[in-house]
Parts: C-alpha cells; sequence; structure tokens
C-alpha cells in the first residue's frame, strides 16, 4: 500500500509514506487483526497530524515581511502548485477571485524593483564621477553625524541639583584710580596671555610663545586637551572678558573629548580640567561644563582600581589601565597628588547626587588615617599595592604640598562642618612646624624638607603657597592660635619675597637654600629658573585680604612688572631659566597656570575683597574658586540630590 506524496504547507515534500510490505520485512505473510488495528490506529494518527499542521500551524503569509522598502508587500507561503509565481527571488501569491488584486501588486513590485535598480545604478555612477576627496569628505560628514549622534546620547542632564549660594560673582572694582590702573594692567596681561595662545596654540594644551605653536607636556598625555582653554576660563569670566569666555565655551562645547587613547596625570587632570570647569560652571551656570566635569571624572575612575583604593598616578582615558610614575619610589604613589582630590570629588557628588566620588577620596582619607606616621609627618610616598609608604620624605613644597592644602580647605569648603579633615589639617601642620619650619640665621623663617632623618634647609618656590595656607587655617585653629598663624603666615610671605628680591629679575628662582652662608638664594643652576608659578603671589594676595597691608599689594605689583618686563615676549609669556642673570633665556612655554593662576590671583590682589569672599568661595589648588557647601561631616545624605 502507497500513499500519496503529502505537500505539507511549507512546500517541502516528505518521503512518501510507504506502509505496504517493505517497511515491515518481518510480516511477509498475511496481517494478523490485532496487527491490521494497530496500523489503522497510526494511518489514522498521521492523517490526524497532518490535518493539524495545514489547521494549527501558524500562516506566515500574515507576520513576514520583509523590510527592503517595500513596505506594503508581504511575502507569503510559496505554493508554486497553485500558480504562484517567482519574481526575482519573491514569490507573488494569486489564487482566486484575488487574481486580478495580486496581479496589480505583482507588477508594482516588479516596477518598484526595476526603480530600485536604476536609482542605484544612477548613485554609483554619482560617485564614480566624484573626486577622491569629495567622497573622502562625505564619508567624514556621516562620521561626524554619528560621532555628534553618540555625543548627544552621552550629553545627558544631569539631576537638578539646588545650587548652593553663590556670592560675591561682581567686578569687584577699586575705588582708587591707582589700583584701578594695576588692575587694568593685570587684564591686559591676562589678554596678550590669550591672544597669542587663541592665534598661535589653540586647541593645544599650552603655548611656546617663542616658536609660536603648541606645546605640551606628559601630564596631559598625547592628545589636545585644551589646557589653557579650561584652565583660563574662570580667569576670564571673573575679569569680564567675556568674548573670549565664550570662544572658550565653544570650544569646549564641541572638541573637548575625553574618549582618547591618551594617558594622563589623574591629579593634573583634577585640579586643572575637573576644577577649571566646575568653577566655570558656578560662575556662568552654564550646564555644558558641568557635563563635561562629570563626563571626564568617570573617566579617571578606573585610576582608584588598586588593591588599597589608592588611585594610580596616571591614568589612561581609553582603556581605563593605570600606573605611576617611574621615578617614584619604589611604585608609590605621590601624597600630593592622591591627596589633592577630595574638593573636586566632594563636588561631582555634589552636582551628580552619586555618591561615588565622594567614596573614593573618603577612602583615601580613613586609609590615611589609620596610618602610622613618623614623626606625626607624612611622607611623600605612598605605595598603591601595599598600602605602606615608601621613602621617607616629607615636603609642604613639591610631592606633598596640596594634600595639606585639601586637608584645611575639606573643612572650609563643608562649611567647617567636617571637623576630621580640621583635625587632620591641625596634627599635620604641629607635625611640620616642630620638624620641619626653621628661622635662619638671618632671621627668616623656611620651611624644609625632611629626608631619611635630617632636615634639609631648602625650600621650593612651590612651598611658598604654605603662607597663604597658614593665614586662612588662623582662624578655627587648635588652642586659638589664630595669631599666631597669620603670623607664622606674614612671615613666610616675607621670605617668600626675599627670595624675589634677592634675584637680578626681581623673580624667584624654584628653590633657595639656607645653608652655609646663603639666605633665600638659589645655588645650583637647575634651581634658577622661574616658570611663571604663582605661589609666592598666591601668598601675598590670602595675607593682603586677612590684613589690609599695603606691602602685599606693593609687592604683587613688583611682581607684576618683572613678569611683564622680563618674561612678556610677542608671542605671549614665557618661563625664565635663570632669575640671577641680566639676559636671561627663555624656556618658551606659557604654562596652563599662568592663566589660571598667577594673573588670577593679581587680579583678586587688585580687587575689592567683595568679588568672590572667602566665606564663600574656597580655590582649588588651581585657584579655580568653588563655592562653599553645607555639609555634615562625613556624609552627603543631606544633600537633597541624593536619591
Ligand atoms: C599648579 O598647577 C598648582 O598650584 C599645583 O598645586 C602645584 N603647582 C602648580 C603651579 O606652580
Amino acid at each position: 500500500m502507497t500513499t500519496p506524496a503529502l505537500l505539507p504547507l511549507s512546500g517541502r515534500r516528505l518521503p512518501p509514506l510507504n506502509l505496504g510490505a517493505s517497511a515491515f520485512p518481518h510480516h511477509r505473510a498475511t496481517l494478523r487483526l490485532s496487527e491490521k488495528f494497530i496500523l489503522l490506529l497510526i494511518l489514522s494518527a498521521f492523517i490526524t497530524l497532518c490535518f493539524g499542521a495545514f489547521f494549527f500551524l501558524p500562516d506566515s503569509s500574515k507576520h513576514k515581511r520583509f523590510d527592503l522598502g517595500l513596505e506594503d508587500v508581504l511575502i507569503p507561503h510559496v505554493d508554486t502548485s497553485k500558480g504562484g509565481k517567482n519574481l526575482g527571488g519573491f514569490l507573488i501569491h494569486g489564487q482566486g477571485h484575488d487574481e486580478h488584486r495580486h496581479r496589480e501588486e505583482e507588477e508594482r513590485l516588479r516596477n518598484k524593483i526595476r526603480a530600485d535598480h536604476e536609482k542605484a545604478l544612477e548613485e554609483a555612477k554619482e560617485k564614480l564621477k566624484k573626486s577622491r576627496d569629495e567622497i573622502q569628505a562625505e564619508i567624514q560628514t556621516e562620521k561626524n553625524k554619528v560621532v555628534q549622534e553618540l555625543k548627544k546620547k552621552d550629553s545627558k542632564p544631569l539631576p537638578p541639583v539646588p545650587l548652593p549660594n553663590l556670592i560675591g560673582i561682581n567686578s569687584g572694582e577699586p575705588a582708587d584710580p591707582d589700583i584701578r590702573e594695576k588692575r587694568n594692567k593685570v587684564k591686559e596681561m591676562m589678554k596678550h596671555a590669550w591672544d597669542n595662545y587663541r592665534q598661535y596654540g589653540w586647541g593645544h594644551n599650552e603655548l611656546k610663545p617663542i616658536a609660536r605653536k603648541g606645546h605640551s607636556t606628559n601630564i596631559f598625555g598625547n592628545s589636545q586637551m585644551g589646557a589653557t582653554i579650561v584652565d583660563a576660563l574662570d580667569t576670564l569670566y571673573i575679569m569680564g572678558l567675556h568674548d573670549e569666555f565664550r570662544e572658550g565655551q565653544e570650544w569646549i562645547d564641541k572638541n573637548l573629548d575625553f574618549s582618547v587613547n591618551s594617558e594622563v596625570s589623574v591629579f593634573e587632570v583634577n585640579i586643572r580640567f575637573i576644577g577649571g570647569l566646575l568653577a566655570a560652571y558656578y560662575l556662568s551656570g552654564q550646564e555644558v561644563f558641568k557635563i563635561k566635569a562629570v563626563q571626564l571624572a568617570g573617566k579617571l575612575l578606573p585610576a582608584f582600581n588598586t588593591p588599597t583604593g589608592i588611585p594610580w598616578a596616571m591614568v589612561n582615558l581609553k582603556s581605563g589601565v593605570g600606573r605611576n610614575w617611574g621615578w617614584a619610589s619604589a611604585g608609590s604613589s605621590i601624597l600630593a597628588e592622591f591627596g589633592t582630590l577630595h574638593m573636586e570629588f566632594v563636588h561631582l557628588s555634589y552636582l551628580t547626587g552619586d555618591p561615588v566620588y565622594y567614596n573614593k577620596v573618603m577612602h583615601i582619607r580613613k586609609l590615611l588615617q589609620k596610618m602610622d606616621r613618623p614623626n606625626g609627618l607624612y611622607p611623600n610616598y605612598l605605595n598603591p599595592r601595599t598600602g605602606r609608604w615608601g621613602q621617607h620624605h616629607t615636603s609642604v613644597g613639591g610631592l606633598g604640598d596640596s594634600f595639606y592644602e585639601y586637608l584645611l580647605k575639606a573643612w572650609l569648603m563643608s562649611d567647617k562642618m567636617d571637623t576630621e579633615a580640621r583635625k587632620m589639617y591641625d596634627d599635620a601642620i604641629e607635625a611640620i612646624e616642630k620638624h620641619l619650619i626653621r628661622r635662619s640665621n638671618g632671621g627668616l623663617t623656611f620651611i624644609g624638607e625632611w629626608k631619611n632623618g635630617h632636615l634639609e634647609r631648602k625650600m621650593g618656590h612651590l612651598t611658598c603657597f604654605a603662607g597663604g595656607m597658614f593665614a586662612l587655617g588662623a582662624d578655627g585653629s587648635r588652642d586659638d592660635k589664630a595669631g599666631h598663624y597669620l603670623q607664622l603666615g606674614a612671615e613666610i610671605a616675607h621670605t617668600c619675597h626675599e627670595s624675589y628680591d634677592r634675584t637680578t629679575l626681581k623673580l624667584g628662582p624654584e628653590a633657595f637654600k639656607f645653608d652655609g652662608g646663603v639666605e633665600a638664594v638659589a645655588v645650583r643652576q637647575n634651581e634658577k629658573y622661574y616658570i611663571l608659578r604663582p605661589e609666592v603671589i598666591e601668598t601675598y594676595w590670602y595675607m593682603w585680604r586677612f590684613t589690609h597691608d599695603p606691602k602685599y599689594r606693593q609687592w604683587g605689583w613688583e611682581a607684576t612688572q618683572a613678569i611683564d618686563k622680563y618674561c612678556r615676549v610677542s608671542g605671549g609669556f614665557s618661563g625664565v631659566k635663570d632669575v640671577y642673570s641680566s639676559s636671561p633665556t627663555y624656556d618658551d612655554v606659557q604654562q596652563s597656570f599662568f592663566l589660571a593662576e598667577t594673573l588670577k590671583y593679581l587680579y583678586l590682589l587688585f580687587s575689592n575683597d567683595d568679588l568672590l569672599p572667602l566665606d564663600n568661595w574656597v580655590f582649588n589648588t588651581e585657584a579655580h574658586p568653588l563655592p562653599v557647601l553645607h555639609l555634615a561631616n562625613t556624609t552627603l545624605s543631606g544633600n537633597p540630590a541624593y536619591r
């Protein structure tokens, strides 16, 4: 017995079902009744299955729609046995009383396919007529579109947060015409520095004012991140250079991209970029700065993935891989680097409502609190793998400086609520006074460096910021020693002024000694340079705010004139290699901190105190002002932005 071939819905043929003798070789003989019954059962089961398949299997024609631009064409099942026709690979159903409609449909499809082919052919011909450059430009435009789309996705608005009290964003114009003139001079210098960077170094990190081209160093990685633009923004704003500010904002909006394969310094990027962007945001209210700051901060977070949570010094912005400077003691991280993140990271958590940033810096603080400190001093090096100190060097200058500054400023920035930070600052300063601060034979107070059990009687230009720090921390000091710390600040300011006054150019050297008859003078050739650093002027400004002693404005004016005379070139401002030489040579670098700090502090020195009052603003270590936030001691949970 042979059944006819069955055609299932799919159109694929099933093998013929042979239920005859060949199907059951062991039963050539007559089949018994029970066997016949079984056979009948199997046969009926099979027929039921076929019927079931016919009626209940889903009709693919109802939902198979090919998205080839043939919007309305449904591709039905193929049943060539019933007159289905194959057109260029697609099958059109034509059946029964719908025959006419289907024929029309078929015709429409045929025309559409023909038209599509012709169009594609035309486009290909057009493309071939275009030059290679034109084609490349078109590809680039398409790429840009994609990048813009991605950027839009990345720039999602952040949750709204109530802004802190932003007091004292005003012109600060002094009434005294002489002071006004000095202030205008500083503004003119800012314009000269900016305009030349704008012309010759735009988009590069810094400017080479003599070669008149862009400049960069390894702290910014290998890509053009416009460090000068970001660092200078708030100075431009404060000085009322609004067109320049807008130019900077536009560049940042369009070009500042952090998805680059570039290994940057976590510390430098934090203080210059995140600090600069946050300050620009608070001053101007422009969201773009906040968004960029948060994007960048996200790129720095992988640096904290170390066994201890002490971040690496450098991180690759793209891969997130971190490492330390090769020169740092036994693979250590640097105190002044991992200890100078607190202010910016607290603001990031405040603005985003995301505690991740706050937790990172508080973790560092807790870890430091638990550690033994030789003589109560913090060594400059800490190994992020083992959590142990490296070499026992302590400095209030390079490698240590802003760690102490940020302890004090964390307290100030929290509206004096973060008493834990204040205590750490007080303890550290007591140890520093005991072990590092000395008076020279000539009566100059200086801060030396502790190196493996002995005091090096050398002070760096960087260390001169401490005069301002002592004055800033005087109010609220332990045992009410405010007068003492203000006095200490004044003494450091005096010493640092001497380091300027004892040079030929009236500009301070990088480091100076108090040893073997030498007082506040550089001895080695490689300590004689001045690279437009701000620290001495920074201290003058703090001392001016706290004492209003006119000598600080006088000293600031001396420095302004010296910079203008010896560092100014037609292409901007340059550092000089020897402040003791009457014919100095230039280093040909206009540092971004010259615009961020040096010129800002000078401008503030000749402005009224109600411009950015110190009760409401705290300046980060790159002179970017951040507003005071009223925060609880160790938590930000009071912030309504937290969910
Ligand atoms: C600035 O980038 C910062 O002030 C930092 O804390 C150390 N020094 C430079 C300028 O000298």
